[in-house]
């Protein structure tokens, strides 16, 4: 490619650019149009999902942080002695740091994202927090089983994936994911996995149409994120944010409707939009116990504890590999 800088850091960020149109033309020319959800994620969108974490209406993050602070020693005890503990897409790696701190000597904590800036910022603060916890934070993305690197010591090994972040995953998707999460490990290891549970269809679309339409900014964020970096003109107000649960799939699917008959342009590349189309922007798979426990099977984990709330909308689980 001539047009390739030498600069390397220039490189990435073209390389990334680019990566991001391809992915936006393939989606928005095809049948049915999708976006990745991976995308939904810059720094605004990252602000926007942490301001529907503090949502009443989004009691996801609420309810996963009650079991784990009803249910910390239990937790830490089943993951165990001198463990080594590899969280993929740790983020501020808040979630992770309670329990390394109640755990028994945690020999190691590996941290991956794809954020350097939040990514080193934890790393700090946890290493004056937890002295003696050897940090090594990896920058990577999480869903290429490289980024997690290979077993160097004999100890026990555990991956925590926190978060219902496995919802983003289609049942294939996931089942894919958590047998690269397994390359890494060796019998006896373990993981440590944050779900949201299938229920009453209303309490969950509510979590995914709040009314102070804190979701339907992180929805749009997208369209305007493809406005700023590859040059496009979506008009905002002639989309709808729409998020419903689909219980044959078992998923809450969030779209953005056209509200209009209107043509968008993309760096150069035309996309037509009848009125009422939609373009699927993410998807968040709920499970039951019965539906965790064969995924976990099927990707040669053997459940062994669940921690959940009394409503029964959340559940953890540690399991075997
Ligand atoms: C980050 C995937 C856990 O599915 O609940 C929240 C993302 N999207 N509201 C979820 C999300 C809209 C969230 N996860």
């Amino acid at each position: 490619n001539a047009s390739l800088s030498t600069d390397p850091e220039e490189n990435g960020h073209s390389e990334a650019v680019s990566e991001f149109s391809r992915d936006v033309i393939r989606g928005l020319t095809s049948p049915r149009k999708t976006l990745p959800c991976k995308y939904l994620y810059d720094e605004a969108g990252s602000l926007i999902f942490e301001q529907i974490c503090e949502l009443d209406d989004y009691y996801l993050t609420r309810t996963e942080s009650e079991i784990f602070s009803k249910n910390l020693p239990a937790i830490a005890e089943a993951l165990g002695r001198d463990v080594t503990m590899i969280e993929p897409g740790a983020g501020n790696c808040e979630k992770a740091q309670p329990l390394l701190a109640i755990m028994d000597t945690p020999r190691c904590y590996i941290p991956i994202d794809i954020s350097p800036e939040i990514l080193l910022a934890a790393e700090s603060r946890i290493e004056t927090a937890l002295p003696g916890l050897q940090v090594q934070p990896v920058i990577g993305d999480f869903t290429m089983p490289e980024s997690l690197g290979e077993k160097t010591a004999e100890n026990k090994e555990v991956i925590f994936f926190p978060g219902s972040t496995i919802g983003n995953f289609t049942w294939e998707q996931a089942r894919t994911l958590l047998q690269g999460f397994g390359s890494r490990l060796s019998a006896g290891d373990g993981l440590l996995l944050g779900v949201d549970l299938v229920k009453d269809s209303v309490i969950l679309e509510r979590a995914y149409h709040d009314d102070q339409h804190v979701t339907e900014a992180f929805n749009k964020n997208l369209l305007q994120r493809i406005n700023r970096e590859l040059n496009g003109d979506f008009d905002l107000d002639a989309f709808a944010h729409k998020a419903f649960y689909h219980p044959l799939r078992q998923r809450v699917e969030m779209h953005l409707v056209s509200l209009k008959s209107q043509r968008v342009n993309i760096d150069g590349v035309q996309i037509d939009f009848e009125e009422g189309e939609t373009i699927h922007t993410e998807n968040s798979h709920k499970y039951t116990l019965e539906t965790l426990e064969t995924l976990l099977a099927d990707a040669g984990f053997h459940p062994q504890q669940y921690w959940t709330d009394k409503n029964k909308h959340y559940a953890l689980c540690y399991a075997d590999f």
